[in-house]
């Protein structure tokens, strides 16, 4: 399977590294820590392993925020109202927002930005799947935040916890400001469904028909499919595993959808005295990874949408180093 983890490792780091025992000290340490629910600052020391799993994983969320204001922003101008119009507009921004705290907290492991949105732009670097789908109705904007995210915030409030403190930082801001963002989608759906027409009843739920799938598979691959999971729990990088959240996500929505008044598109959605959770029926992970292998139906045009937004700011940045070095002179003057 294709992993960017491959793209990361330096030449020969694969091959069982001999270590010293000055290392082996350090790692130990590390570890101890690690058990002892210690937080790691950036200055610290930790293994090679570590820190690239979390330039991945923070540079691929970093990703996700910023090809996440695409899907949104193709519906500023044509919000219904100017309350809706102004409620996208900040979550939008605060998407944008995100993913430059996300791009702060991978820099201090080492990587730079320009690094980063290069592996981006060329398709190296993955974003999260759910993007590579198309908003077709306004009510997409009602889901989106519902199910989209929601399930992001199922998966990042116990990131808020991760034993890399920078990160763990970045996401108590971020969790704060997605609970708005989950709140707001599921008001507009309940306002369109208990005060809209029978035509945006039906929106609404042509909408959810289409999201719930993609947004299940957003936890990403099934526990004993995920070849990252172990480790990173190991590390208290990831403090719940995939098909966790998965099930905690689906409990929590499968509630939620009866109060807004739509059916979840899963004939096999029934709730568990046992197990005393939802059962669900099979996702289609075929489709999953078709997705994230860069053949959704908006793969080319998100990242095309991205390497034409750095093309065009290439003025930007130019004017900004010019007036950066004519400063510099003029300082060691002064
Ligand atoms: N999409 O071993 P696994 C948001 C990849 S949106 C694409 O389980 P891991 C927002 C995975 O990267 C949400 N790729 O990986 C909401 C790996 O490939 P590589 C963004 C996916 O890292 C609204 C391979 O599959 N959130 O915030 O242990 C508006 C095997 O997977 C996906 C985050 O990024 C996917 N859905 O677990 C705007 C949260 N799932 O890297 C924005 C932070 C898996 O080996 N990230 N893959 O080539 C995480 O919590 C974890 O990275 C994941 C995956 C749970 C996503």
């Amino acid at each position: 399977m294709y992993t960017q983890a491959m793209d990361t490792m330096a030449p020969g780091e694969g091959r069982k590294a001999v270590r010293s025992a000055e290392e082996m000290q350090l790692e130990e340490r590390f570890e101890a820590r690690i058990d002892e629910g210690d937080f790691i600052e950036a200055k610290d020391w930790m293994p090679e392993h570590y820190r690239k799993t979390l330039i991945r994983q923070i540079s691929q969320h970093a990703h996700s925020e910023i090809v996440g204001m695409l899907p949104e922003g193709n519906w500023i101008s044509r919000a219904p109202t100017l309350k809706r119009k102004l409620i996208l507009l900040a979550k939008v921004q605060d998407e944008g927002g995100h993913g430059l705290y996300l791009y702060a907290a991978a820099e201090t492991l080492g990587r730079t930005r320009d690094e980063m949105l290069d592996a981006l732009h060329t398709g190296k670097a993955k974003y999260s799947s759910i993007f590579n789908y198309p908003t077709l109705s306004w009510a997409d904007m009602g889901t989106v935040g519902w199910l989209v995210d929601g399930a992001a915030i199922m998966n990042q409030v116990p990131l808020c916890r991760c034993s890399y403190a920078p990160y763990s930082r970045a996401m108590i801001r971020i969790c704060r400001e997605e609970s708005f963002h989950q709140r707001q989608g599921y008001e507009a759906l309940l306002t369109m469904m208990q005060q809209g027409t029978d035509a945006q009843r039906a929106m609404v739920q042509d909408s959810v028909n289409r999201w719930w799938w993609p947004s299940i598979m957003m936890f990403g691959p099934p526990d004993d499919q995920s070849p990252n999971t172990a480790q990173s729990m190991r590390w208290g990088i990831k403090r719940m595993s995939n098909d966790e959240l998965r099930q905690k996500f689906i409990d929590a929505t499968a509630e939620q959808a009866k109060v807004l008044g739509v059916t979840l598109p899963d004939p096999d959605l029934q709730w568990n005295e046992e197990r005393q959770h939802y059962d669900f029926g099979a996702i289609d992970w075929s489709e999953f990874w078709r997705v994230i292998g860069g053949d959704g139906p908006c793969n080319r045009e998100r990242l095309g949408a991205r390497v034409k937004a750095w093309d065009d700011g290439a003025w930007v940045r130019e004017a900004a180093l010019a007036h950066s070095a004519k400063q510099q002179p003029a300082a060691r003057a002064a």
